[in-house]
């Protein structure tokens, strides 16, 4: 099923508070209020809202350190992400998980992963256990395309198609792992076939049409639901930012960037919105809507504790 026309603009307003998430980020980020690293997704944002929006709060997601936009659209609250990127104790995981691992249990969020291709696996376990309870849930992970090349993601789509598991691969390819083309890496650039080789549905979708992503991943989970096992989708797409704050960018030419600005998401759902008939000023009025939910978010998370030095032994296993 598409997604209904009345639904577009709240996408557009979802979309753009993730990228002002990101940009709020970065100039947090820039200031020193923000340890760590951050793998910024600005350009990505349709393939995050066309994964998250099809699935049930109660189905699974594993996600990568790119994660913040897909974490949003699966329903984490944007006062829980911007307090966990402050470290604070109202974080998702306490302000003590950072950038890299976003968790929500509560919306099927098992935690965004800094290791490339871990959360394929653990998607497919999670599928798996969503198969043995008959709970007709189920579970997408979603990963890069330098993924493809990794151990694991071969293990997990084999067995997901020999168990049937209701499994959704979402393979996010913006053409560089950190700063190589994978041209130069991988020696099939198109991952979904080999997906396919496996025996499992495949198919190239672009990745930054919200409209697209959305019904690929509709079709995909309906399908893993009934019984019909696994399904991979390769979204194109191009993240508009450096691999991380602080990526100098020597490896492709502004030119590049520039051309792929004019295919950013954003621009083309808000055309996509003028077409049916949005004003400009109703297309302004959900981008300051979108303004209002970060600023509330960062005054949460401001205004939130850090955690004490006793809290650094709860929720560990040992
Ligand atoms: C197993 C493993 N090897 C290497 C790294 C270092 N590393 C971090 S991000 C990255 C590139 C991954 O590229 P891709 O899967 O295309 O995702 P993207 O960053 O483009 O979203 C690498 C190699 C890692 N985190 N984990
Ligand atoms: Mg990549």
């Amino acid at each position: 099923m598409p997604i209904a026309e009345e639904r577009l603009p709240d996408a557009y307003r979802q979309m753009q508070v993730i990228r002002k998430f990101e940009e709020t980020i970065r100039s947090l980020y820039q200031q020193g209020q923000i340890r760590g690293s951050f793998h910024p997704c600005v350009g990505q944002e349709a393939t995050a809202v066309g994964t998250g929006w099809p699935l049930a709060d109660s189905d699974y997601l594993t996600c990568t350190y790119r994660g913040h936009g897909q974490a949003l659209a699966k329903g984490l609250s944007p006062r829980a992400a911007m307090a966990e990127m402050l470290g604070r104790r109202t974080g998702c995981s306490q302000g003590k998980g950072g950038s890299m691992h976003f968790t929500d249990v509560a919306h099927g969020l098992l935690g965004a992963n800094a290791i490339v291709a871990a959360g394929v696996p653990h998607a497919a376990g999670a599928a798996l256990s969503a198969q043995m309870r008959g709970s007709k849930q189920v579970a997408v992970t979603v990963f890069g395309e330098g993924a493809v090349n990794q151990g694991v993601f071969h293990e997990a789509l084999n067995l997901a198609v020999i168990w049937k598991l209701p499994l959704v691969l979402v393979c996010e390819n913006n053409l560089y792992s950190e700063m190589t083309p994978s041209h130069e890496t991988t020696s099939v650039v198109e991952t979904y076939k080999r997906a396919a080789a496996y025996g499992m549905p495949a198919q190239q979708v672009d990745g930054n049409d919200l409209e697209a992503m959305y019904s690929a991943v509709e079709a995909a989970a309906a399908h893993a639901r009934s019984g019909g096992g696994p399904t991979d989708i390769e979204a194109m797409t191009y993240r508009l930012w450096g691999h991380m704050m602080g990526d100098p960018e020597v490896y492709r030419t502004k030119d590049e960037v520039a051309r792929a600005r004019e295919n950013d998401p954003l621009k083309r759902l808000g055309a996509r919105l003028g077409d049916l008939g949005y004003s400009a000023a109703a297309l302004s009025g959900l981008e300051a809507e979108a303004d209002d939910v970060i600023a509330d978010a960062l005054k949460f998370a401001q205004d939130s504790p850090l955690p004490e030095p006793a809290d650094a032994l709860t929720d560990v296993f040992v």
